[in-house]
């Protein structure tokens, strides 16, 4: 086994009131492990042992099942550590400064980032990518694709990463959307944030 089905870093409850048990456990057991199970089994049928990262790199060569099921393993585990109980607030550290540095002040970054996860039309994840100049960008992709996906337009590593399926929410916040995006601003990772950010600028 080449792939590891990771512990959510926390337990169910621990984002509430922001998201919900019920959908934190839902979505942890069920969809990633659904997404799980199934690129291990596509990885398996098409002699697939790269880091999933590689694997993502390359998604074009595989199959269907490869780029939606791997794109769903790999989005969740960022998704995951982009949220947590003692997050929120303004970002702090190297990647606070470069948020600054990018967007001249933490509103017009969470303005844009907030944008781009409302008006991403259907399911799919909003992003902070540092894309190949070392630039910080904001993007979003449809359904599971990624920044590092080869099939998709802006590139870059993922920084944060943000569930808009309505699974992610709709237990608590229904069509609500814009609801959910506020929610994510009182766990919003920085700590992981900077972690990132360190590793690839
Ligand atoms: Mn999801």
């Amino acid at each position: 086994m080449t792939y590891a089905f990771a512990e959510l870093p926390y337990s169910f409850d621990a984002l509430e009131p922001h998201i919900d048990a019920q959908t934190m456990e839902i979505h942890y057991t069920k969809h990633h492990n659904a997404y799980f199970t199934k690129f291990t089994a596509a990885a398996e049928k098409e002699n697939i042992t790269d880091d999933i990262t590689t694997v993502m790199a390359n998604v074009s060569k595989y199959s269907g099942a490869v780029r939606n099921n791997g794109g769903g393993y790999y989005n969740h585990e960022i998704f995951w550590n982009s949220l947590s109980p003692n997050g929120g607030g303004a970002p702090t550290g190297d990647i606070g400064d470069a948020i600054m540095k990018k967007w001249g002040d933490f509103d017009k970054f969470k303005e844009e980032f907030t944008n781009a996860a409302a008006t991403h039309f259907g399911s799919g994840f909003a992003w902070l990518i540092l894309n190949s100049n070392k630039e910080l960008e904001i993007t979003s992709t449809p359904n599971q694709d990624n920044p590092l996906m080869d099939v998709v337009e802006k590139k870059g590593q993922p920084i944060l990463g943000f569930d808009v399926w309505e699974h992610a929410y709709y237990l608590k916040y229904q069509n609500r959307r814009p609801d959910y995006i506020n929610a994510f601003w009182n766990v919003v990772n920085w700590d992981y944030a900077n972690q990132r950010f360190n590793q690839f600028k």
